[in-house]
């Protein structure tokens, strides 16, 4: 049941289906026997995170925290999975160098413990879909620097996995993840 520790790390808008498309990788990866977890909204922005809100500073410090809880999950030996916007290219930059740096030291797997799956819906479809109606207050503007309206989503420039989910189902999307650790030698 041996796989290489690493964290999945999904970047996208708000309702692109970040979430759902990890925690469906997550459950293939727990049927297939990985040590897995899912860190994501519920659980961190409620909880270590509550103290932050979505200006662009306490966003670059929600995805730093993340990234050090992440790297103490790979430490522990998993394949966590991490839902959150990050629109940044700098402080995914940052959560990369900080997973790949530390691996040798605390891993027998050469693999690079950061893998980045940009979950690519067109804002046009988030917006239809608008599962919490926070595209509609942000349009009325009831809602500040909201991601895609009046604050900055920095696509990935070369994501390890491009994930399209209007254009093929939740079960197609998490197979291209799934399937990018088996070619890769995760699983
Ligand atoms: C973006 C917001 C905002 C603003 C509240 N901008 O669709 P959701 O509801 O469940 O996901 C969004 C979530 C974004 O939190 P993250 O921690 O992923 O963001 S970041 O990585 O940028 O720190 C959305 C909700 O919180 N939400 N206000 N202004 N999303």
């Amino acid at each position: 049941n041996g796989h290489a520790p690493a964290v999945l790390w999904f970047t996208g808008l708000s309702g692109s289906g970040k979430s759902t498309v990890a925690n469906a990788v997550d459950k293939m990866l727990h049927d297939l026997g990985c040590k897995t977890y899912v860190l994501d909204g519920d659980n961190v922005r409620h909880g270590l995170n509550g103290d932050l809100g979505f200006s662009d500073t306490d966003r670059v410090e929600n995805i730093r925290r993340i990234g050090e809880v992440s790297k103490l999950f790979v430490d522990a030996g998993l394949l966590v999975s991490t839902a959150f916007i990050s629109p940044f290219v700098e402080d995914r930059a940052s959560v990369r160098a900080q997973l790949n740096d530390s691996q040798y030291s605390n891993s027998q797997h050469s693999n690079s413990q950061f893998i980045e799956v940009y979950i690519d819906t067109p804002i046009e479809v988030c917006e239809q879909r608008d599962p919490k109606g926070l595209y509609k207050k942000a349009r009325a503007g009831e809602i500040k620097n909201f991601t895609g309206i009046d604050s900055a989503y920095e696509q990935p420039i070369n994501p390890e996995v491009h994930v399209k989910t209007a254009e093929q189902s939740i079960e197609a999307c998490a197979l291209q993840v799934v399937d990018y650790l088996k070619e890769n030698g995760y699983i």
